[in-house]
């Protein structure tokens, strides 16, 4: 296997590009106004400095490349980048982002935690008093903590594994300094794969041998010249594109575009009309909610049936179709797969569901898949459905066709460059004693249950006892499951440290609070494009750091002062010595690329940033290709080198939840399950348009999408009227595990029974001493359920539950999601 999905440092930052990296292409030598850029210019013709000379500083987050304007020390405003080809309007929260009113000002102590010691008063997390202490306290408090539980009980004590999406950065990475600190310090418990792909990457490991959802894609320009019929299932990469997990490049915005002005078909699968499907003028298929493996199954009956799928494809380049052709038949169970069969399940007529069959085997079809259909329950299930569709039509690695699970998704398609690639300051070696992860979503059950055996990828894992959970760049108490259960056993460690920014609900759930600069208050680097490594951008300091924040590099440099490991943590390099290394380190590979750059020091002060060539034929780059060429040559990291319809590895590990042939498994809760009698609609909690997660919920932009000061639900008319419900009321969402409030927006771009809370807003609990108190400002993971998707893969489930809404008739409360704990100032 190429990649291993198992390393929690195996994510985005390694991705493997694809395409053979040849021909060299002139580039556009376009502004370079300052004396130093002209000169760089001059000796370098390949370094493409791109930004004309301005008042703004140089900087970028997830939300693109921008400059910033600032005015006696404060940001005031901010441009995108000259060659962005679509900005995003959420950088325009940079200034919001430094000077929030609900910013950590100084280091914090929970009160019982400073009196009584580690493990005091842990029920009063979220409700008790705050101490202010100074940062020499704060450091050496959390530093004996770690020596204490590091000696008493060994690094299974320590949860620091810290999942999150933080700031842009490749130095500030504020994840991998934790984990680089936690190793020097004796180590720690950290976690395997992650929330947003938990299910998929694991099963295509033993689909087609790699995690598959973080590979380049067949690239936007070679789809959009030669695909008849795309098909979007579950995928909505006009808002998911706009952010990515390094700086994005926005070339897949333009991809759509492409195909809007082009006309080519495209059909949305989807609960939702979605933003895409619009400016596609997509066909809207909307099928019930958690219900696509059916659907799937429906499709390649017909397929089948009608002796239109690709026999010679099947025969040449997978493995176990006879068996799926067996289970399609009915063969094994007594239950054909057929349309009719499907449409029962699903929702969607039978005979549409025939002619989507006919209408993909007859066009070159690519079928572009989104994520949220494996969030759920038996996730591993439709993308594993949707392989052995794409192989039974039989275009996997012919231009335009087959399938994509990355079109949505940071830069997937958009093409690969020829230079280098910014590595981060490494987390550094484990030591031999660090325990086994956990998988990232069983946390709360491992927080509560230490002792307890699961089952993961056919390995048995037993929960340890943590006693310190340690979080830096990440958000549990937005990201993670059913919150009130999160709640209970987020009772159980002694300690919890938190550096943030703001005081999330994260940070008020703490016993340490530790203030963190934004990534405009400090110097850093990131690439830009996460499958393409298009640009390096340079992050220019923008203001100093506000209040007392320090950033998290140095608040890990004093903690590893304190436990004697200072040298080998900074290695003797500063911020500039750092950013020098890692620079020198990519350049050099640029330079092996026949790519040369000009040194550190002229790069950092010309102010620009790097784009670097792409070259022509990655432009028309097909994923698959070189394996449909020679499939023995270029075999893929299954066992049997084919893509594995039936998987010889998962069956053997003998999960009910997760068998060896894909199929339709109805899942926990759905319309068809007996929570539905109570609860009838189904939740889907697609990601935010005008956030990322829980970042800029404390911002001016909510105005454009909150309703009533709460997040917005869709509503379908139909399901509204029933309620007595209208546009801009204030609505309770509820379920046996928690309740929420939400502003209606009643609309019919979502279909009857399916209602959408996106994720992220902030938990903001109406009366903290009560068990499933009302949340305020509606966090959707209070109503969702937290087991893992199945034994194989232990993902998430966030995008799945049953529940049922009311206008809600009382007082409506306060928002106070986005103030400042009582008595903190
Ligand atoms: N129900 C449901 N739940 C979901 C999902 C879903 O679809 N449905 N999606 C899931 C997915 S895919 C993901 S990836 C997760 C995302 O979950 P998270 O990654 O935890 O979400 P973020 O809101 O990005 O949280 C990042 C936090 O880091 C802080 N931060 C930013 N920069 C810095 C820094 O430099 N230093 C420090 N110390 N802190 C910083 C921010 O203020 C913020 O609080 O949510 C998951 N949860
Ligand atoms: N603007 C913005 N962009 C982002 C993020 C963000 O928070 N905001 N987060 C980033 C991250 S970390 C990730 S992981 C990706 C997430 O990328 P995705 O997981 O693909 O995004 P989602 O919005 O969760 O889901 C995509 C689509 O799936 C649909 N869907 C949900 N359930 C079902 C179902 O049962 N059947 C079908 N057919 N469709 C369904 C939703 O309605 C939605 O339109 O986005 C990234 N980009
Ligand atoms: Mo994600």
């Amino acid at each position: 296997m190429k990649n291993n999905p198992f390393s929690p440092l195996s994510r985005r930052r390694f991705l493997q590009a694809g395409g053979a990296l040849l021909a060299a292409s002139s580039l556009d030598l376009l502004y370079m106004k300052s004396a130093v850029a002209q000169a760089v210019s001059q000796a370098m013709p390949l370094f493409s400095a791109l930004r004309p000379a301005s008042k703004g500083i140089l900087t970028a987050a997830h939300w693109g490349a921008f400059e910033a304007i600032v005015d006696q020390g404060r940001m005031v405003s901010v441009q995108p980048v000259q060659d962005d080809p679509s900005p995003n309007e959420l950088i325009e929260m940079a200034p919001w982002q430094v000077h929030a009113d609900n910013r950590i000002k100084y280091p914090m102590v929970r009160k019982s935690w400073l009196e009584q010691g580690p493990g005091g008063g842990r029920d009063l997390r979220g409700r008790d008093e705050w101490v202010r202490v100074s940062w020499d306290k704060a450091i050496s408090l959390v530093s004996n903590d770690i020596r204490r539980l590091q000696k008493a009980y060994g690094p299974s004590a320590i949860y620091a594994g810290s999942y999150g999406w933080k700031s842009t950065g490749t130095l500030h990475n504020s994840r991998a300094l934790l984990g680089r600190m936690m190793n020097l310090a004796g180590g720690f418990l950290g976690y395997s794969g992650d929330y947003s792909t938990g299910a998929a990457q694991v099963i295509m490991s033993h689909v087609v041998g790699s995690m598959e959802v973080y590979e380049q894609q067949t690239s936007w320009p070679n789809v959009v010249a030669h695909a008849e019929l795309v098909v979007l299932w579950g995928c909505n990469p006009q808002t998911t594109l706009k952010n990515s997990w390094n700086v994005p490049d926005h070339v897949g915005l333009e991809g759509i575009e492409a195909l809007a002005k082009k006309g080519t078909r495209v059909i949305s699968v989807d609960p939702i009309y979605t933003p895409t499907a619009k400016t596609l003028n997509a066909e809207w298929i909307a099928p019930e909610a958690y219900t696509d493996a059916a659907m799937i199954l429906g499709i390649a009956h017909t397929l089948l049936t009608e002796k239109r799928h690709d026999e010679a494809f099947l025969k040449r380049y997978t493995v176990g179709f006879d068996k799926f052709r067996a289970c399609l038949l009915g063969e094994s169970d007594g239950t054909a797969k057929s349309a009719d069969w499907a449409s029962e399940i699903c929702g969607v007529e039978a005979e549409k569901l025939r002619a989507l069959a006919r209408e993909m085997v007859s066009k070159r079809t690519m079928i572009m898949a989104g994520w949220g259909i494996q969030r759920q329950h038996h996730g591993e299930q439709p993308h594993w459905l949707l392989v052995t569709l794409a192989a039974m039509i039989g275009q996997i690695g012919l231009p335009g066709g087959g399938f994509g699970f990355s079109y949505h998704y940071s830069s997937g398609g958009s093409p690969t460059a020829r230079g280098g690639i910014l590595s981060g300051v490494s987390t550094g070696k484990a030591p031999a004693n660090s325990p086994q992860s956990v998988p990232v979503a069983r946390i709360a059950d491992c927080l509560a249950n230490p002792g307890k055996h699961i089952q993961f990828n056919g390995k048995d894992i037993t929960y340890p006892d943590v006693k310190m959970v340690y979080v830096a760049g990440g958000n549990p108490f937005h990201h993670h499951q059913d919150t009130n259960n999160l709640l209970s056993a987020w009772q159980h460690p002694e300690t919890i440290v938190v550096h943030e920014p703001y005081w999330t609900a994260t940070a008020k759930h703490a016993d340490i609070v530790l203030p963190c600069t934004t990534s405009y208050e400090r110097n850093d680097m990131d690439m830009g494009g996460d499958y393409s490594q298009l640009y390096v951008f340079p992050m220019h300091q923008c203001v100093p750091p506000q209040h007392e924040a320090r950033n998290d590099y140095d608040i890990f440099l004093a903690i590893a002062a304190q436990l004697g490991v200072e040298e080998a943590f900074s290695e003797g390099r500063d911020e500039m010595l750092w950013l020098k290394s890692l620079y020198d380190n990519m350049k050099a590979q640029a330079r092996n690329a026949g790519v040369p750059l000009p040194p550190f020091s002229e790069f950092w002060q010309s102010g620009n940033y790097i784009r670097f060539p792409v070259p022509e034929e990655n432009k028309n780059w097909v994923r698959f290709a070189d394996f449909r060429e020679d499939p023995l040559l270029n075999p893929l990291g299954t066992p049997s080198g084919k893509i594995e319809i039936f998987s010889r590895t998962v069956a053997e590990m003998n999960y009910a939840d997760c068998p060896g042939l894909p199929g339709w498994l109805p899942p926990h809760e759905w319309h068809g399950s007996d929570a539905a009698r109570k609860y009838p609609l189904s939740l889907n909690t697609a990601h935010p348009v005008n956030r990322l997660h829980s970042q800029l919920d404390n911002t001016p932009l909510r105005k454009k999408y909150a309703i009533g000061d709460r997040e917005a639900i869709l509503i379908n008319p139909q399901d509204a009227a029933a309620r007595g419900i209208q546009s801009g009321d204030v609505v309770r969402a509820f379920n046996e595990r928690g309740q929420i409030l939400v502003g209606a927006s009643v609309t019919g771009d979502i279909r009857p029974g399916v209602v959408r809370i996106s994720e992220g807003a902030w938990y903001d609990p109406l009366d903290a001493t009560q068990p499933n108190t009302l949340c305020k400002n509606g966090n959707v993971n209070c109503l969702t359920f937290d087991i893992g998707s199945s034994q194989l893969a232990q993902g998430n489930c966030g995008h799945m539950a049953q529940l049922e809404i009311e206008k809600y008739r009382g007082a409506v409360p306060d928002n106070t999601a986005h103030a400042l704990p009582a008595g903190v100032v």
